[in-house]
């Protein structure tokens, strides 16, 4: 076995029970008329990583590991988006709206679509989800069960939003989980610091973080 250098200690990696998460890289959170920018966000802070969600992506390819894409998504008659969800905030545009790259995050839409650059490919599992985890209402815990896989790198985001609440999903089903600190990303900086901060604490508490060098050396000579 060997370790990953890792926050708060090295993270015991089982090679053949490994996988790679990456959460929701969508142009709707990455680009401009996009649901992100109907929030107010500033979304090239997003777009920002994509190189580094993309070595990571290749590395996992290259060693012949899972790699598993998210989709924040819903039915194009939106009866798996609760109001209280479609109602929040104050957008400019709600999901389901009209917007320039179609209806936000839905399913077959242009915006909905994963960034081309880190576009999944044949055999790789993409999992829609109506929820901010990746669990809820979706069949990944079955395809992982299945797979055999207990361990999971997380990539994407945004970083306190559907990769923490992934993260703890899955770390309360018996996950051992890390998080790719440079190919993660939120629209605001202090809450990608405080994340990676909580996730880490009290022995790891949620799970380990990690640089993508030390994950993609590590997996690369396992
Ligand atoms: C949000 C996500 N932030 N993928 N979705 O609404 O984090």
């Amino acid at each position: 076995m060997r370790e990953i250098p890792a926050q708060p200690f090295a993270f015991p990696l089982q090679r053949d029970a490994v996988a790679l998460v990456v959460i929701d890289m969508q142009r709707d959170f990455a680009e401009p008329g996009g649901f992100g920018a109907s929030l107010g966000n500033d979304v090239s802070r997003i777009t920002r990583i994509v190189p580094d969600v993309k070595r990571l992506i290749e590395g996992f390819r290259k060693a012949g590991l899972p790699v598993i894409h998210t989709m924040e998504c819903h039915r194009p008659d939106l009866s798996d988006l609760p109001a209280a969800k479609r109602n929040r905030g104050n957008p400019t545009l709600r999901i389901g709206d009209e917007g320039p790259m179609g209806r936000i995050l839905i399913v077959g839409e242009p915006g909905t679509a994963i960034l081309p650059e880190l576009a999944p490919i044949d055999g790789e599992t993409v999992i829609e989800k109506p929820g901010k985890g990746a669990f809820y209402a979706t069949e990944l815990g079955d395809i992982l069960g299945d797979r055999g896989i207990r361990q999971l790198v997380f990539a994407g985001v945004t970083t306190e939003v559907c990769v923490q609440t992934t993260m703890r999903e899955a770390n309360d089903r018996g996950y051992e989980c890390l998080l790719a600190e440079e190919a993660t990303e939120s629209y605001f900086p202090e809450f990608k610091a405080a994340t990676i901060a909580m996730i880490r604490a009290q022995g790891a508490i949620v799970g380990w973080t990690a640089h993508v060098d030390d994950i993609l050396e590590t997996i690369n000579h396992a």
